[in-house]
């Protein structure tokens, strides 16, 4: 692939909802989105970076300046094989994975449609569907949650995830176990506890949780280790893994007994693949995170799932939930089973909307080579 040009572009979206972690409350994205033009074929990538930079230190207002000043540099006038060859050329900038996963994941969604291939296919998925569940934010009122559970239960999503910070954690637990004793439940903290609140947090037990998701710091594992100890309930930690290697520490001190891959949170599908592998050695189950993605996102989230570890339901929900209209083409739907089938297509099985996607944009610039 001769790497042509390559497009940034910043749209707003307002979600349907807004959507409340332990951090904050988001009305609206930014979304970031990358396209790279190589040999008559675009591939699209979308980075996972908030509007702040609180889930990580990375947010659009850095990622913009690593893309255009050192990322899409180290790739312009190239001539690659595969989207593979991305790390390498990426690896003297350091960290930057959400700004690096838009651009190799652009990458391998071009390699896919060049080669004519299912994007799943190219990364090693088998799956020909996904199982799907939902992660609710915090809410005014826990009402208001319990007839959010309602819908999307109804809706045939096998997993309900809740978002809890101290104030809205046992309480809501209790109301929710209540009414529904046997769904399948977890809990995220994005790192809203510490390790002297273990005593508080050996009350989540009562609940038979899935997982209780990153209750302790965003960059530790040595204390999350310490806590699943003390804990039935299995941890599994998303912020805290960020390489194959951070993840190879979290099993090796069993700091976790499940892991969330987001690939935008670990640099890109190469690292995100290898995690993948680890975990499966290890008989670690994995499941896909989510971080309020467009289709875009959404829809590479879709063909990662289909690998083989990916053995509980992720954070891959419909399009409907998070937007009025999704920038894809067919949106993505789940089916009152709670499942999402795998497209034939080669690139995603999506089409971008790219009429729309102008009209959301409100910053573009596009490098070419030289
Ligand atoms: O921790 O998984 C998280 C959204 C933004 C930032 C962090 C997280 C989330 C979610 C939403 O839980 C998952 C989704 O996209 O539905
Ligand atoms: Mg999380």
């Amino acid at each position: 692939m001769k790497i042509e040009a390559i497009t940034l572009r910043e749209i707003h979206m307002p979600l349907v909802h807004f959507f409340e972690t332990s951090f904050g409350r988001t009305y609206s994205r930014r979304i970031l989105l990358v396209t790279v033009h190589s040999e008559g074929a675009d591939g699209w990538g979308e980075s996972v970076v908030g509007e702040d930079p609180f889930y990580s230190s990375e947010w659009i207002e850095s990622a913009w300046p690593t893309l255009m000043q050192y990322l899409i540099p180290a790739l312009l006038g190239r001539r690659i094989d595969s989207a593979r060859e991305c790390p390498a050329l990426f690896a003297k900038v350091r960290a930057h994975r959400m700004a690096k996963a838009a651009l190799e994941n652009a990458l391998w969604d071009a390699e896919a449609t060049q080669k004519q291939l299912p994007l799943w296919k190219l990364l090693g998925g088998t799956r020909r569907e996904i199982p799907c569940g939902v992660s609710i934010g915090i809410q005014d009122s826990v009402e208001q949650l319990l007839e959010k559970i309602q819908i999307e239960l109804a809706a045939g999503y096998r997993r309900i995830k809740i978002k809890v910070k101290p104030g809205w954690d046992v309480n809501v637990l209790e109301r929710i176990r209540s009414r529904w004793a046997d769904i399948t439940l977890s809990c995220d903290a994005n790192s809203a506890y510490t390790l002297d609140q273990v005593e508080h947090l050996r009350k989540f037990d009562q609940f038979n949780l899935l997982m209780i998701e990153q209750p302790l710091w965003n960059d530790d594992i040595y204390y999350h280790a310490r806590l699943q100890k003390e804990l039935r309930t299995s941890i599994c930690l998303d912020e805290s893994i960020v390489s194959v290697r951070s993840a190879a520490f979290a099993v090796e001190t069993s700091a976790c007994r499940i892991i969330n891959v987001k690939v935008g949170r670990v640099g890109g599908f190469s690292e995100a693949l290898k995690i993948h592998d680890l975990c499966q050695a290890h008989n670690i189950p994995v499941w896909c995170g989510g971080m309020l993605e467009t289709g875009i996102g959404r829809a590479q989230n879709i063909a990662f799932s289909t690998l083989e570890n990916f053995r509980l339901p992720g954070d891959v929900s419909a399009s409907k939930r998070y937007w009025k209209e999704d920038i894809i083409d067919p949106e993505v739907e789940v089916s009152p089973q709670g499942m999402i089938a795998i497209s034939d297509q080669p690139g995603t099985g999506y089409r971008v909307k790219q009429d729309l996607i102008e009209k959301l944009t409100v910053r573009k610039e596009t490098l070419r080579a030289q």
